[in-house]
Protein backbone atom coordinates (compact mmCIF):
# COMPACT_ATOMS: atom_id res chain seq x y z
CA UNK A 1 0.00 0.00 0.00
CA UNK A 2 1.12 3.40 -0.80
CA UNK A 3 2.17 5.55 2.43
CA UNK A 4 0.35 8.98 2.78
CA UNK A 5 2.46 11.87 4.09
CA UNK A 6 1.56 15.23 5.24
CA UNK A 7 3.09 18.87 4.42
CA UNK A 8 2.07 20.73 7.70
CA UNK A 9 2.48 24.70 7.02
CA UNK A 10 2.76 23.37 2.98
CA UNK A 11 1.82 26.69 1.61
CA UNK A 12 5.17 28.26 3.13
CA UNK A 13 8.45 28.66 2.06
CA UNK A 14 10.07 25.12 3.87
CA UNK A 15 6.38 23.39 3.01
CA UNK A 16 6.25 24.47 -0.83
CA UNK A 17 10.53 22.99 -0.85
CA UNK A 18 9.24 20.13 0.79
CA UNK A 19 7.29 19.44 -1.94
CA UNK A 20 9.15 20.00 -4.39
CA UNK A 21 11.99 17.29 -3.01
CA UNK A 22 9.61 14.82 -2.00
CA UNK A 23 8.76 14.84 -6.10
CA UNK A 24 12.73 14.96 -6.96
CA UNK A 25 14.11 12.76 -4.77
CA UNK A 26 11.31 10.20 -6.16
CA UNK A 27 8.71 9.83 -3.36
CA UNK A 28 5.98 7.25 -4.93
CA UNK A 29 3.43 8.46 -2.41
CA UNK A 30 -0.08 9.71 -1.50
CA UNK A 31 0.71 13.75 -0.73
CA UNK A 32 -1.96 15.46 2.12
CA UNK A 33 -1.42 19.31 1.91
CA UNK A 34 -2.24 20.72 5.48
CA UNK A 35 -2.67 24.46 5.89
CA UNK A 36 -4.63 27.06 7.92
CA UNK A 37 -7.99 27.78 7.01
CA UNK A 38 -6.88 30.80 4.83
CA UNK A 39 -4.92 28.97 3.04
CA UNK A 40 -7.03 26.00 1.85
CA UNK A 41 -8.34 25.21 -1.55
CA UNK A 42 -5.33 26.32 -2.83
CA UNK A 43 -3.85 23.73 -5.53
CA UNK A 44 -0.39 22.55 -6.45
CA UNK A 45 1.02 19.53 -8.32
CA UNK A 46 2.67 16.31 -7.05
CA UNK A 47 3.64 13.62 -9.17
CA UNK A 48 1.68 14.87 -12.17
CA UNK A 49 -1.52 15.00 -9.73
CA UNK A 50 -3.33 18.21 -8.47
CA UNK A 51 -3.58 18.07 -4.92
CA UNK A 52 -5.46 20.40 -2.85
CA UNK A 53 -4.64 22.18 0.34
CA UNK A 54 -6.81 21.06 3.32
CA UNK A 55 -7.62 23.11 6.52
CA UNK A 56 -5.32 21.35 9.37
CA UNK A 57 -7.61 20.19 12.25
CA UNK A 58 -7.31 17.49 14.60
CA UNK A 59 -8.92 14.93 12.62
CA UNK A 60 -6.80 15.59 9.54
CA UNK A 61 -4.26 12.60 10.33
CA UNK A 62 -6.52 9.71 10.25
CA UNK A 63 -5.30 8.43 6.95
CA UNK A 64 -1.78 9.32 7.39
CA UNK A 65 1.42 7.68 7.78
CA UNK A 66 4.42 10.23 8.38
CA UNK A 67 4.27 14.11 8.74
CA UNK A 68 6.45 16.89 7.84
CA UNK A 69 6.14 19.96 9.56
CA UNK A 70 6.79 23.34 8.59
CA UNK A 71 5.17 25.42 11.16
CA UNK A 72 6.19 28.14 13.69
CA UNK A 73 6.61 26.41 16.97
CA UNK A 74 3.33 27.44 18.85
CA UNK A 75 1.16 25.73 16.12
CA UNK A 76 3.84 22.80 15.94
CA UNK A 77 3.39 22.41 19.50
CA UNK A 78 -0.49 22.11 19.41
CA UNK A 79 -0.92 19.93 16.28
CA UNK A 80 2.19 17.38 16.76
CA UNK A 81 0.23 15.81 18.91
CA UNK A 82 -2.82 15.39 17.13
CA UNK A 83 -0.46 13.69 14.69
CA UNK A 84 1.17 11.23 17.13
CA UNK A 85 -2.52 10.03 18.97
CA UNK A 86 -2.96 8.99 15.81
CA UNK A 87 0.23 6.95 15.76
CA UNK A 88 2.13 9.17 12.83
CA UNK A 89 5.57 10.21 13.05
CA UNK A 90 6.50 13.82 12.52
CA UNK A 91 9.77 15.73 11.48
CA UNK A 92 9.61 18.66 12.28
CA UNK A 93 11.36 22.12 11.27
CA UNK A 94 10.04 23.96 14.15
CA UNK A 95 12.48 24.62 16.95
CA UNK A 96 10.04 23.84 19.73
CA UNK A 97 10.84 19.89 20.12
CA UNK A 98 14.64 20.14 19.29
CA UNK A 99 16.52 20.03 22.63
CA UNK A 100 13.82 17.85 24.34
CA UNK A 101 15.89 14.42 24.98
CA UNK A 102 12.97 12.51 24.09
CA UNK A 103 13.54 14.19 20.57
CA UNK A 104 15.92 13.46 18.41
CA UNK A 105 17.49 16.39 16.50
CA UNK A 106 19.60 14.78 13.49
CA UNK A 107 21.51 16.00 10.51
CA UNK A 108 21.99 12.47 8.38
CA UNK A 109 24.99 13.55 7.28
CA UNK A 110 26.27 13.65 10.93
CA UNK A 111 23.93 11.20 13.23
CA UNK A 112 21.48 9.33 11.65
CA UNK A 113 21.92 6.77 14.06
CA UNK A 114 19.86 9.18 16.74
CA UNK A 115 16.81 8.82 14.19
CA UNK A 116 15.96 5.27 15.71
CA UNK A 117 15.24 6.69 19.37
CA UNK A 118 12.29 8.39 18.31
CA UNK A 119 9.23 8.58 20.27
CA UNK A 120 7.00 9.97 16.98
CA UNK A 121 9.15 13.01 16.79
CA UNK A 122 12.52 13.82 15.05
CA UNK A 123 13.64 17.13 14.82
CA UNK A 124 15.30 18.98 11.87
CA UNK A 125 18.17 21.86 13.36
CA UNK A 126 18.19 25.40 12.78
CA UNK A 127 19.38 26.00 9.29
CA UNK A 128 22.37 27.87 10.20
CA UNK A 129 23.39 24.97 12.50
CA UNK A 130 22.87 22.26 9.81
CA UNK A 131 25.07 24.79 7.22
CA UNK A 132 27.70 24.78 9.80
CA UNK A 133 27.78 21.13 11.19
CA UNK A 134 27.98 19.71 7.36
CA UNK A 135 30.84 21.67 6.67
CA UNK A 136 32.75 20.91 9.65
CA UNK A 137 31.89 17.54 10.32
CA UNK A 138 35.05 15.84 8.72
CA UNK A 139 36.90 18.09 10.73
CA UNK A 140 35.50 17.19 13.91
CA UNK A 141 35.97 13.98 13.31
CA UNK A 142 39.63 14.17 11.96
CA UNK A 143 40.43 16.94 15.06
CA UNK A 144 37.72 17.13 16.92
CA UNK A 145 36.40 20.65 18.02
CA UNK A 146 36.54 22.41 21.11
CA UNK A 147 35.52 25.48 20.40
CA UNK A 148 33.49 27.69 16.93
CA UNK A 149 33.85 31.54 16.85
CA UNK A 150 30.88 31.68 14.15
CA UNK A 151 29.67 35.09 12.31
CA UNK A 152 26.48 34.47 10.00
CA UNK A 153 25.24 36.09 7.26
CA UNK A 154 21.45 34.64 6.98
CA UNK A 155 19.31 34.97 3.98
CA UNK A 156 16.18 36.71 4.23
CA UNK A 157 14.10 33.53 3.25
CA UNK A 158 15.06 32.68 6.92
CA UNK A 159 12.13 34.55 7.55
CA UNK A 160 9.83 32.82 5.34
CA UNK A 161 7.59 34.18 2.40
CA UNK A 162 7.42 37.64 3.95
CA UNK A 163 11.19 38.06 4.06
CA UNK A 164 11.67 37.44 0.63
CA UNK A 165 8.66 40.13 -0.20
CA UNK A 166 10.46 42.77 1.91
CA UNK A 167 13.86 41.76 0.56
CA UNK A 168 12.04 42.31 -3.39
CA UNK A 169 9.57 44.96 -2.31
CA UNK A 170 12.58 47.45 -0.98
CA UNK A 171 14.83 46.71 -3.77
CA UNK A 172 12.51 48.13 -6.09
CA UNK A 173 11.23 50.81 -3.58
CA UNK A 174 13.52 51.74 0.14
CA UNK A 175 10.34 53.10 1.60
CA UNK A 176 8.33 49.76 1.23
CA UNK A 177 7.30 48.40 4.65
CA UNK A 178 8.73 46.03 6.97
CA UNK A 179 6.90 43.03 7.78
CA UNK A 180 9.07 40.59 8.48
CA UNK A 181 12.33 42.86 9.95
CA UNK A 182 12.68 45.32 12.76
CA UNK A 183 14.56 47.75 9.62
CA UNK A 184 14.48 48.20 6.27
CA UNK A 185 16.60 44.85 4.60
CA UNK A 186 17.51 46.19 1.36
CA UNK A 187 20.73 47.90 1.09
CA UNK A 188 21.16 46.92 5.01
CA UNK A 189 22.53 44.30 7.45
CA UNK A 190 20.34 43.98 10.76
CA UNK A 191 22.72 42.35 13.41
CA UNK A 192 19.49 40.69 15.34
CA UNK A 193 17.91 37.43 14.77
CA UNK A 194 15.61 36.45 16.93
CA UNK A 195 15.09 38.09 20.83
CA UNK A 196 17.70 38.71 23.13
CA UNK A 197 18.48 37.43 26.56
CA UNK A 198 19.58 39.76 29.36
CA UNK A 199 23.30 39.03 28.02
CA UNK A 200 22.64 40.75 24.98
CA UNK A 201 22.88 36.84 22.81
CA UNK A 202 20.07 35.87 20.87
CA UNK A 203 17.70 33.07 20.40
CA UNK A 204 18.99 32.24 16.73
CA UNK A 205 22.81 32.47 18.28
CA UNK A 206 22.00 29.69 21.03
CA UNK A 207 20.85 27.20 19.06
CA UNK A 208 24.41 27.15 16.77
CA UNK A 209 25.69 26.50 20.35
CA UNK A 210 23.12 24.01 21.97
CA UNK A 211 21.97 22.18 18.67
CA UNK A 212 25.48 21.47 17.63
CA UNK A 213 26.40 20.06 21.63
CA UNK A 214 23.27 17.61 21.02
CA UNK A 215 23.98 16.18 17.36
CA UNK A 216 28.11 15.59 18.25
CA UNK A 217 26.78 14.56 21.55
CA UNK A 218 29.57 17.10 22.53
CA UNK A 219 28.03 18.43 25.66
CA UNK A 220 31.94 20.50 26.47
CA UNK A 221 31.73 22.27 22.80
CA UNK A 222 32.42 26.20 23.03
CA UNK A 223 30.47 28.49 20.77
CA UNK A 224 30.15 32.13 19.99
CA UNK A 225 28.02 32.94 17.33
CA UNK A 226 26.82 36.50 15.99
CA UNK A 227 23.98 36.42 13.87
CA UNK A 228 23.14 39.14 10.88
CA UNK A 229 20.51 39.14 8.43
CA UNK A 230 21.62 40.24 4.95
CA UNK A 231 19.79 41.24 1.76
CA UNK A 232 20.49 38.28 0.19
CA UNK A 233 17.95 35.92 -0.97
CA UNK A 234 18.34 31.97 -0.03
CA UNK A 235 21.39 30.74 1.24
CA UNK A 236 23.16 31.49 4.33
CA UNK A 237 26.62 32.09 4.92
CA UNK A 238 29.29 31.56 7.60
CA UNK A 239 32.44 32.50 8.26
CA UNK A 240 34.08 29.80 10.95
CA UNK A 241 36.80 29.66 12.98
CA UNK A 242 37.55 26.49 15.06
CA UNK A 243 40.08 25.76 17.95
CA UNK A 244 40.75 21.99 17.68
CA UNK A 245 42.32 19.22 20.35
CA UNK A 246 44.64 18.22 17.19
CA UNK A 247 47.08 20.19 15.38
CA UNK A 248 45.36 20.75 11.95
CA UNK A 249 46.68 21.06 8.06
CA UNK A 250 45.01 23.24 5.51
CA UNK A 251 45.50 20.83 2.87
CA UNK A 252 44.34 17.79 4.90
CA UNK A 253 41.33 19.79 5.98
CA UNK A 254 40.89 20.68 2.39
CA UNK A 255 41.27 16.38 1.25
CA UNK A 256 38.67 15.82 4.21
CA UNK A 257 36.00 18.42 3.32
CA UNK A 258 36.22 17.66 -0.92
CA UNK A 259 35.28 13.96 0.33
CA UNK A 260 32.63 14.67 3.22
CA UNK A 261 29.48 13.87 3.10
CA UNK A 262 26.68 16.88 1.36
CA UNK A 263 29.85 19.25 0.73
CA UNK A 264 31.74 20.85 -2.07
CA UNK A 265 35.27 22.41 -1.38
CA UNK A 266 35.57 25.49 -3.43
CA UNK A 267 39.01 26.60 -2.32
CA UNK A 268 41.09 28.04 -4.65
CA UNK A 269 41.19 31.89 -3.80
CA UNK A 270 43.84 32.65 -6.00
CA UNK A 271 41.68 31.87 -9.01
CA UNK A 272 38.86 33.37 -7.23
CA UNK A 273 36.98 30.23 -6.40
CA UNK A 274 35.49 30.62 -2.85
CA UNK A 275 32.10 30.12 -2.02
CA UNK A 276 29.06 32.23 -2.52
CA UNK A 277 25.40 32.47 -1.66
CA UNK A 278 24.53 32.49 -5.19
CA UNK A 279 26.02 29.30 -6.27
CA UNK A 280 24.16 27.62 -3.28
CA UNK A 281 20.95 29.09 -3.99
CA UNK A 282 18.64 26.38 -5.24
CA UNK A 283 20.81 23.05 -4.35
CA UNK A 284 21.36 20.69 -2.04
CA UNK A 285 25.20 20.81 -1.43
CA UNK A 286 27.20 23.20 1.12
CA UNK A 287 29.56 24.81 -0.24
CA UNK A 288 33.52 25.39 2.03
CA UNK A 289 36.44 27.62 0.85
CA UNK A 290 38.71 30.37 2.26
CA UNK A 291 40.24 27.42 4.56
CA UNK A 292 43.19 28.96 6.53
CA UNK A 293 45.23 28.47 9.55
CA UNK A 294 44.02 30.95 11.93
CA UNK A 295 47.02 33.45 12.42
CA UNK A 296 45.99 33.96 16.36
CA UNK A 297 46.57 30.60 17.54
CA UNK A 298 50.49 29.78 17.72
CA UNK A 299 50.05 26.28 18.27
CA UNK A 300 48.73 25.26 14.91
CA UNK A 301 45.30 23.82 16.60
CA UNK A 302 42.75 26.42 14.60
CA UNK A 303 41.58 26.87 11.09
CA UNK A 304 39.23 30.16 9.70
CA UNK A 305 37.06 29.10 6.51
CA UNK A 306 34.09 30.28 4.84
CA UNK A 307 30.64 27.98 3.64
CA UNK A 308 27.42 28.99 2.43
CA UNK A 309 23.97 26.36 1.72
CA UNK A 310 20.67 26.93 0.66
CA UNK A 311 18.75 27.38 3.68
CA UNK A 312 15.22 26.66 2.55
CA UNK A 313 17.01 23.17 0.99
CA UNK A 314 19.62 22.04 2.85
CA UNK A 315 19.02 24.26 5.65
CA UNK A 316 15.39 22.92 6.21
CA UNK A 317 13.57 21.15 3.64
CA UNK A 318 16.22 18.76 2.36
CA UNK A 319 17.68 17.77 5.55
CA UNK A 320 13.74 16.73 6.66
CA UNK A 321 13.51 14.71 3.44
CA UNK A 322 16.28 12.98 3.82
CA UNK A 323 15.42 12.04 8.17
CA UNK A 324 12.18 10.97 5.95
CA UNK A 325 14.13 8.74 3.92
CA UNK A 326 16.08 7.26 6.35
CA UNK A 327 12.80 6.75 8.65
CA UNK A 328 10.82 4.64 5.68
CA UNK A 329 14.13 2.84 5.22
C1 LIG B 1 16.35 32.48 10.20
N1 LIG B 1 17.26 30.43 11.06
O1 LIG B 1 17.21 32.48 9.30
C2 LIG B 1 16.10 31.29 11.06
C3 LIG B 1 14.87 30.64 10.61
O2 LIG B 1 14.82 27.85 14.38
O3 LIG B 1 14.11 27.04 12.51
C4 LIG B 1 14.58 29.32 11.24
C5 LIG B 1 14.28 29.38 12.68
C6 LIG B 1 14.41 27.99 13.23
O4 LIG B 1 15.61 33.43 10.43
Amino acid sequence: KKLTIAIVGATGAVGQQMLQCLEERQFDVNLKLLASSRSAGKVFTFNNQKVTVKELTENSFDDVDYALGATENDLAKKWIPWANAKGVVVVDNSSAFRLDENVPLVIPEINPEDIKKHNGIIANPNCATIIAMVALHELHKEYHIKRMIVSTYQAVSGAGVKGIQDLENQLKDPDAPCTAFPYPIAYNLIPQIGDFDENGISKEEWKMQNEARKMWHHPDLLVNCTCVRVPILRSHSESIFIECEKEVDVNQARELISKGQGTILKDDPQNKVYPMPLDTTDQDLVYVGRIRKDLTDPTGRSLALFCCGDQIRKGAATNAVQILEKLIQ
